[in-house]
C-alpha cells in the first residue's frame, strides 16, 4: 500500500517537462493579463482581490527569490521590490494604493527574471540541496504561477463590463450519473512521501483507516441546489450552522454569487455574459456555510478531506494509492475540465473516462468542492520551503477543498492536492458533493 510515483527522471527529460509547465504558466499568465486595458490591470475589481498587475508582478518576485536568487545564487534583479510583493505585508484591500509597478514595468520585470531562469537552468544538476531535487522549486514556481493564474481568472468572473475572455463551451453528458458510491472500509495511504512536486501540506504519506461511507457520485448540480433554493433553504435557519446562518443573514446571502432572477427562472452572469442557469452543471459559487447548509438539507454531511482522497485515489484492485481517480497517468482532455480550457465546469456525465473505479465521477476538474476538514497539517508535518505557504494557515478558520476546477492547471492539481479558504469565500470556482455514513444494511 505505497505510493510509488515516478521515480528521479533522466535530467534532460525534467529540464524540458520544466520548460514546458514554466512557459504553460506564462503563456496563461499574459493572457489573462493583455485580455483587459492597462486601467483595468491597475484597478482593484473588488476589495478581496489583488490588481491584476499586482498578481502579475509576484509571481516574478517570488519566481526571482527561490529561483534567481535562492537555487542560482544570482544577484538580484529587483531587491527594491520584494516588500511591495510580500502578501503578508499588505493586505489585498491595500495592494491599489501602493507604488506597484506599471503594467509595462511588470511585464519587463516578469520577463528579465524568467530569462535568468532559463538561463540558470540550462547547466543545473538536479542533485544536492533539497530545494533543487527533482526539480522541486521549479515545480513549486510553476504550480504558483498557476494558483495566481486562477486567482487573476476569479478576478475576471468579477469585474464588470464586456466580455474579455472567450473559450469553447466544455462537453455535453457523455453518461447518466446519478445517485451515490458505497466506498469500503478500510485503510488507504493519504498524502504523499514521493511524488516529487508534492507541496508541503501534502506531505507526509500516512495511512488513514475509515469506515465505510457513501459519497455522491457526481458534485451537486445546479439543478439540485436549485431545489434547496425554492425549497426556502435561506430563510430557514435550522439547515445553517451558528456561524453560518450568522453570515447568511448579515451578508443578506440568497443564492450562489452571480446568480440572478431571470424572469421566472434563473440565471449566472459568467464572466461578462448572462446566461440561463444550465441544469446539470455542478453549482459553482458557494461558499462552506452554503455547501453545509445544503448537505444538512439534502440529510447528507460534506465529506471529511480523508474520504474524498480515499475516494479519489484508492484502487480496490490494488489497494493502492493512486495520482488520479483513473490511475497514474497525466490528465487529458478526454479525464477532466482542467485548465482553462472552457470557462464553466461541465456538466456531470461530461468525463466517464475521469471516473474512479468505483464509479465516482468528476472529483478532479470542474469545480473546487469543499470538506467538512479544517486545514491542518498531517501527522510528521515540516514546512518547507517557507512556512508562509501552508503552515500559518492551518487551524479551525479554514476549511478544506478538493480536487481542481476549470480554473486549475494540471500541474497545480491531483488527488493529494490541497487548496484552503475562509467559510464565507464563494468567489474562487467552489461547489461540493455530500456524504453520508453507510447504514449497517449497505456495508453488508
Ligand atoms: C492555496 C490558493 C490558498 O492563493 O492564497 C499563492 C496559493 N500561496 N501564493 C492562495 C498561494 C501563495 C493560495 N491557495
Ligand atoms: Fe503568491
Amino acid at each position: 500500500m505505497t505510493d510509488l510515483r515516478q521515480q528521479s527522471q533522466p535530467p534532460e527529460v525534467l529540464r524540458d517537462r520544466i520548460a514546458a509547465v514554466l512557459g504553460r504558466a506564462r503563456d496563461r499568465s499574459i493572457l489573462l493579463t493583455e485580455a483587459v486595458d492597462d486601467d483595468d490591470l491597475v484597478r482593484q475589481h473588488s476589495p478581496i482581490m489583488s490588481p491584476l498587475v499586482w498578481d502579475l508582478a509576484h509571481v516574478g518576485n517570488q519566481e526571482e527569490l527561490w529561483l534567481v536568487r535562492d537555487v542560482g545564487g544570482r544577484e538580484p534583479v529587483r531587491h527594491d521590490i520584494d516588500e511591495l510583493y510580500d502578501a503578508f505585508k499588505h493586505p489585498r484591500k491595500d495592494r491599489p494604493a501602493l507604488p506597484l509597478l506599471g503594467p509595462g514595468e511588470a511585464r519587463t520585470y516578469v520577463a528579465t527574471v524568467r530569462d535568468k531562469v532559463f538561463d540558470l537552468l540550462d547547466g543545473i544538476r538536479f542533485d544536492g540541496r533539497r530545494l533543487v531535487a527533482d526539480g522541486f522549486a521549479f515545480g513549486m514556481i510553476a504550480q504558483h504561477e498557476q494558483q495566481h493564474d486562477e486567482t487573476m481568472l476569479a478576478t475576471h468572473q468579477l469585474r464588470t463590463g464586456p466580455p474579455v475572455l472567450s473559450a469553447p463551451p466544455p462537453p455535453a453528458a457523455a453518461v447518466p450519473v446519478t445517485g451515490e458510491v458505497l466506498i469500503p472500509a478500510g485503510p488507504f495511504v493519504m498524502g504523499s512521501s514521493t511524488d516529487p512536486w508534492a507541496l508541503d501540506n501534502e506531505r507526509p504519506g500516512h495511512l488513514v483507516d475509515l469506515p465505510a461511507y457513501v459519497l455522491d457520485a457526481a458534485p451537486v448540480t445546479n439543478a439540485e441546489y436549485l431545489a434547496f433554493v425554492a425549497d426556502g433553504g435561506y430563510t430557514e435557519p435550522r439547515w445553517w450552522s451558528g456561524p453560518g446562518w450568522r453570515h447568511r443573514s448579515s451578508a443578506g446571502l440568497s443564492a450562489p454569487m452571480h446568480w440572478r432572477r431571470d424572469g421566472t427562472g434563473w440565471g449566472y452572469r459568467r464572466f461578462g455574459r448572462f446566461a440561463p442557469l444550465v441544469p446539470d452543471e455542478p453549482v459553482v459559487h458557494v461558499g462552506y456555510h452554503e455547501a453545509e447548509a445544503y448537505a444538512a438539507w439534502a440529510g447528507k454531511r460534506l465529506p471529511t478531506e480523508a474520504e474524498w482522497e480515499k475516494a479519489a485515489r484508492w484502487d480496490p484492485v490494488s489497494g493502492r494509492s493512486r495520482r488520479y481517480p483513473w490511475g497514474d497517468q497525466d490528465p487529458t482532455p478526454e479525464h477532466a475540465n482542467l485548465g482553462q480550457r472552457h470557462l464553466a465546469p461541465a456538466p456531470v456525465g461530461a468525463y466517464p473516462a475521469g471516473a474512479s473505479p468505483l464509479g465516482v465521477h468528476q472529483l478532479i476538474g470542474d469545480v473546487w468542492e469543499w470538506t467538512s476538514s479544517p486545514f491542518q497539517g498531517y501527522p510528521g508535518f515540516t514546512a518547507f520551503p517557507y512556512r508562509e505557504y501552508s503552515e500559518v494557515f492551518f487551524g479551525p478558520d479554514h476549511r478544506v477543498l478538493r480536487g481542481g476546477s476549470f480554473g486549475t492547471d494540471p500541474v497545480a492539481c491531483r488527488s493529494t492536492f490541497r487548496n484552503w479558504d475562509l467559510p464565507i469565500r464563494r468567489q474562487i470556482f467552489s461547489g461540493f458533493r455530500c456524504a453520508r455514513y453507510a447504514r449497517p444494511d449497505e456495508v453488508g
